[in-house]
């Protein structure tokens, strides 16, 4: 029940993984806002718990907002949060758990030498918020809190010795005009080769991310780089990214206020972000909820170093029922065929397509520099050369209603040019009170080398979550269909090129996740 929004410090402690979120116990709106807290051994059943922060003291009386937890080499979690002062100031505080055998961690305590960071006169009192995680180089301890300067976004470095003391550095770990507020920064180390995670402390031969998400577009945006910290502990920004609104995302839909955590169990990096509703805000109040986590996602380096990669954590595949398999299956021009044997409403597919012939690819104009306008021109319907291709997900058997996943191919100037789009134009024939993208981005892929691109999506009800070309571009949609729902959900795979496309479709029914222990 009720409003969710930012995953807040996950962590993994003693065999159990910990998420905590923004949440409203009192309605489907934000307000109110405290750490809810759940519990999980393979993060996809779940306990929920009672909240494990709420505002008690003077310095979170009015809310506990988004934060982070670092477990100490001592494996001690802490977790470090915003809290809302009687000023309306946010200032930085820290929780530790009230008793550590307890393997649940329910309860926290906020020592009384809190809050541990506030912003000094020269910094804005009221924009400055959500610690990250912390890491250890040397003797010295480092975190860093959102935050801006006018219109430039800043992050802003901590350091300490003990875990207590914290002292601003004297340059932030990186800033940026004209972004606006960052929030819910994310800084971390990804390995240069292979798909193992790194710890936030591990210093070495790798590169760094920073992520931060931007108050005013209400979007993601990540840079990878080098971190310097014998050198005024800087982050500089790789050569060939982009440092600003136009930057490379996570997810180019709806997804935001992300955070990723170093899982040792498995040695990987997950990625946890929010998913908000598309719909009214009395349809909230009406189905007594609103906002998701979406699935959790390993993520690392991809091998060209020029981005990241993305996928569903693997446990999700417990879920998987029933399978159906479409091996070679050819798509004529303007042909959709049905999926059939599968849940449609609750189904992970996975496919590779198959592009026989480039040559009748569209010519990409340089001026289309925005994908989700592209999107929005280029729809699942306009035919084209090499695509619209891919699936149609959460159909009515007439087609009245579908949210389409496709991808779109270009003739650039030096190579292909791929678009991916997730676009709900169609995705309800309710006709007010949704608000309905043509969420899109553009895929880094070499069509000339390989002839093939894969797409899997995963669909709940009202989630559509798609993983272009092995995770490269991801797009998570929120829909809200009114005839395309539970058994009479469709799902089809279409072409709507000039040119013949085959598809290697597999697709499994999912159940339902259960409580943790079941
Ligand atoms: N949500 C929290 C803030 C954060 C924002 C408040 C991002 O701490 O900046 O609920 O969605």
């Amino acid at each position: 029940m009720n409003w969710i929004n930012d995953p807040n410090g996950p962590m993994y402690y003693n065999g159990i993984y910990h998420l905590f979120y923004q949440y409203n116990p009192k309605g489907a709106v934000w307000g109110n806002i405290v750490w809810a807290h759940s519990v999980s051994k393979d993060m996809v059943n779940w306990e929920a718990l009672e909240p494990a922060i709420y505002p008690s003291e003077s310095f979170d009386i009015n809310g506990c907002w988004s934060g982070s937890a670092t477990v100490l080499p001592e494996n001690k979690p802490v977790i470090f949060y915003t809290g809302i002062d009687p000023n309306q100031y946010q200032v930085q505080n820290y929780a530790v758990p009230e008793n550590l055998s307890d393997p649940y961690l329910r309860k926290w305590v906020k020592p009384a030498d809190n809050p541990i960071v506030a912003a000094d006169e020269t910094m804005n009192k009221t924009a400055f918020r959500d610690p990250t995680t912390a890491w250890k180089i040397g003797g010295h301890w480092r975190m860093v809190v959102a935050s801006r300067r006018k219109q430039r976004g800043m992050a802003y470095l901590y350091r300490s010795r003990d875990f207590r003391k914290w002292i601003k550095a004297k340059h932030p770990l990186h800033s940026v005009p004209n972004t606006g507020m960052f929030e819910c920064a994310d800084f971390f180390p990804v390995s240069l080769s292979g798909d193992t995670g790194l710890d936030n402390s591990a210093f070495g031969p790798n590169k760094h991310v920073l992520k931060v998400s931007l108050d005013l577009t209400r979007y993601e945006y990540y840079t990878i780089g080098s971190y310097f910290p014998e050198a005024r502990d800087k982050y500089v920004v790789g050569k060939g990214f982009v440092d600003g609104w136009n930057g490379l995302r996570f997810d180019y839909g709806n997804f935001y206020a992300s955070k990723t955590f170093f899982d040792p169990s498995k040695n990987r990096r997950i990625l946890w972000g929010w998913t908000n509703e598309s719909d009214a805000a009395q349809d909230d109040a009406q189905k007594g909820w609103a906002g998701l986590q979406a699935i959790p996602r390993k993520v690392w380096l991809d091998p060209s170093g020029k981005q990241l990669l993305q996928w569903p954590i693997e446990e999700i595949e417990t879920l998987r029922g029933q399978n159906v398999q479409l091996s070679n299956q050819e798509l004529k021009s303007g042909e959709h065929i049905e999926v059939k044997g599968i849940t449609a409403a609750q189904v992970d597919v996975d496919i590779t397509f198959s592009i026989p012939n480039l040559d009748k690819a569209e010519p990409f104009d340089p001026s289309w520099t925005n994908a989700q306008d592209l999107c929005g021109l280029k729809g699942s319907t306009v035919q084209g050369g090499v695509g619209p291709f891919g699936l149609l997900t959460l159909a009515s058997e007439k087609l009245e209603e579908y949210t389409p996943v496709f991808f779109r191919v270009f003739t650039g100037l030096y190579k292909h040019v791929v678009l991916l789009c997730s676009d709900s134009g169609s995705s309800s024939l309710r006709k007010e009170g949704l608000y309905k993208p043509s969420f899109a981005g553009f895929v880094d892929v070499d069509l000339d080398d390989t002839y093939k691109i894969s797409l899997r999506t995963l669909i709940d009800h009202s989630v559509v979550e798609s993983f272009g070309a092995g995770g490269k571009t991801c797009i998570t949609s929120r829909v809200y269909p009114l005839v395309a729902v539970f058994d009479d959900a469709h799902l089809f795979v279409f072409n709507n090129g000039t040119e013949t496309i085959t598809a290697d479709v597999k697709a499994w029914s999912m159940a339902k996740p259960d409580k943790m222990n079941n």
